[in-house]
């Protein structure tokens, strides 16, 4: 194993500014020729339907199936794979599902309503979406964690249908992703992966559903057919490669900060994992803890590999200089590992989850805290809030007006629309004036 080589940076320095947004910066891979591949595999299963997506199981998934019944899940099957575990997993998954609801319970926008001076009704109704879907990427890692984080939000909003896509290459897919599924309301699972997969929810086959709104993370082609499909269906966003940016004091045992940074670099090659401290002694001896622990760890080449591409120590001279590179780096994660962590909210305005002192590991928000981890990345926490209820509930607008409104407010619409030459509007206030 080559040696860790992390980069190093002091507040202050000539060419700070520009090394750090160096570091920042990420494109997406997605370039032209993806594009049209993209493209040409939703036409497919557009005018193909199940037909295509039994073709592209062989030729993606290397998984031959002769009809659609192989590629779905029952719900039996669901729950049949729940029983498969063993009773820690059992629990541990139902602990974070109840964890995440209790949690998620608390965004239920409400419908509202008041009468104003003219005597209007005028509210706003909060409905659910009807039936979305859940993306749930195959490869190493089988990401229960995120089926509950993407599936729950939509329960607690009341979505009626969660439909979930996930790969099964070589026709196999994880018992554990698939029990994840059993305790967070989903209510369908087809076994289907890549651009295929979300073209079939968003556009429907004779046995996949179409839906009103896809979530989940997933790689290249996933990211870009989300994009292609967006506006026939909603999507949650398109997510960059996982960050965690910490701040210590130089008090946390130096062994955990090294962990935590570990905790997102496993993730991929292009994860980033930042630290900031005042004390240069302290960063040292993470340096330390690093080299110590990394030989141990079974996803080693990972980390090293997005350590040395996209790691970073900061050193500031005084630790609330954080504060500023905080909000500049709008992280993902943030964890501040210091005294008091309370005192630094009121400063800090860009972060998708802030875990606040020396025991709030990030592993924690990612599994069972309560807390969705489906987070804004690549300094999008800006513009971009966590996954949320809010994301599977829409609002509708109502307006009640009596005889006396509309007569009140006739002349008003008579001078904007005849102002905007729309003759049509203006005559159709004007007919309720003086009814
Ligand atoms: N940290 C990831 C979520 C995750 N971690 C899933 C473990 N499993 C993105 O926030
Ligand atoms: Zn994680």
């Amino acid at each position: 194993m080559t040696s860790v080589a992390m980069k190093y940076l002091k507040l202050g320095e000539s060419g700070f500014d520009q090394s750090l947004s160096d570091m920042l910066s990420w494109e997406s891979v997605s370039n032209a020729d993806m594009q049209k591949l993209v493209a040409d595999i939703i036409h497919h299963v557009r005018t193909e339907g199940d037909q295509a997506l039994i073709e592209y199981s062989a030729k993606f998934d290397s998984y031959p199936v002769d009809s659609m019944a192989a590629l779905t899940v029952s719900a039996e099957d669901i729950e049949a794979a729940f029983n498969r575990l063993d009773e820690a997993k059992q629990d541990a998954l139902k602990v974070a599902a109840e964890r995440v609801e209790k949690y998620h319970s608390k965004q239920l926008s409400e419908s509202w309503q008041y009468t104003d001076e003219l005597g209007v009704v005028l509210g706003q109704k909060v409905t659910a979406m009807d039936k979305v879907g859940i993306y749930v990427p195959g490869g190493v890692a089988p990401l229960a964690s995120s089926v509950i984080m993407n599936a729950m939000p939509a329960k607690v909003a009341g979505v009626k249908d969660i439909v979930m896509a996930t790969p099964a290459p070589n026709g196999e897919v994880s018992d554990f992703v698939l029990a994840a599924a059993y305790v967070s309301g989903v209510t369908e699972c087809y076994l289907l992966g890549g651009a295929q997969a979300i073209a079939a929810l968003a556009y429907g086959t004779q046995t996949v559903p179409s839906v009103d709104k896809i979530v989940g993370p997933g790689n290249a082609f996933v990211a870009t057919a989300k994009a292609q499909v967006f506006g026939k269906v909603g999507i949650d966003m398109i997510a960059g490669p996982s960050e965690i940016l910490v701040v210590c004091d130089g008090k946390t045992n130096p062994d955990w900060i090294a962990m935590d940074l570990f905790s997102q670099a496993e993730h991929s090659h292009d994860a980033q994992a930042i630290l900031i401290s005042q004390d240069a002694e302290f960063l040292a001896q993470v340096k330390a803890s690093i080299e110590k622990l990394l030989p141990t760890m079974e996803r080693a080449d990972t980390i090293l590999e997005s350590l040395n591409n996209r790691g970073l120590m900061i050193e500031v001279a005084q630790l609330e200089q954080a504060i500023e590179l905080i909000n500049t780096i709008a992280p993902e994660h943030l964890e501040l590992s210091i005294d008091e962590p309370e005192s630094w909210l009121d400063g800090i305005r860009h972060a998708g989850a802030i875990f606040m002192g020396r025991h709030s590991s990030e592993a924690l928000g990612d599994y069972c805290a309560g807390p969705n981890h489906v987070l804004p990345t690549s300094g999008t926490a800006r513009f971009f809030s966590p996954l949320g209820v809010y994301d599977f509930q829409k609002r509708s607008s109502l307006i009640g007006a009596s005889a006396q409104a509309a007569n009140t407010l006739g002349p008003v619409v008579s001078v904007l629309a005849r102002g905007e030459l729309l003759t049509a509007h203006a005559q159709s206030a004007e007919y309720r004036i003086n009814d």
